[in-house]
């Protein structure tokens, strides 16, 4: 009886165990998230960043909000006869265990009308929203754009 009581302990520990390993493998990884250094008077601002999804179903990125902007959208830059334009989009579907990666010249965020100029090196919080319910704060450092030769006119 004893002994049976001991073994229900461990398989109970083990248990438990494997609970806290899956609640901190966190179902969405946000990496490498900076915004783009612009002039003081820029009323836009852009940021990129690298979406993980680590579970086996999508999940998608449904809203970004900040207090350092009034608001915050999801746009891709296409480029039509030569020209650049922009398409926003409602929501960022990240497919089942792939990361999804906003990069100059391709998906993006727009930050409007940021409430006090930000220059290189400064730091703001965004949150992530995603349609599994989860919420994400991440800090955004303000970074130089190493490469010139994206077309994002605005
Ligand atoms: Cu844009």
């Amino acid at each position: 009886m004893k002994k049976a009581k001991s073994l229900f302990c461990i398989l109970f520990f083990f248990l438990n165990i494997s609970a806290i390993f899956a609640d901190g493998h966190a179902k969405i990884t946000i990496s490498d998230l900076w915004i783009s250094e612009a002039p003081a008077s820029a009323s836009v601002l852009v940021a990129y960043v690298k979406l993980k999804n680590n579970t086996s179903s999508p999940i998608s990125l449904t809203n970004i909000t900040s207090t350092s902007f009034s608001s915050i959208e999801i746009h891709r830059t296409v480029i039509k006869n030569d020209v650049a334009t922009m398409e926003r989009f409602s929501k960022l579907e990240i497919p089942s265990d792939s990361t999804l990666k906003l990069l100059p010249g391709d998906y993006h965020l727009m930050l409007f009308n940021p409430n006090k100029p930000l220059s290189l090196g400064d730091k703001t919080e965004l949150i992530f929203y995603f349609s599994n319910e989860s919420k994400i704060l991440m800090e955004a450092e303000v970074k130089k754009r190493n490469i010139n030769k994206s077309q994002h006119n605005h």
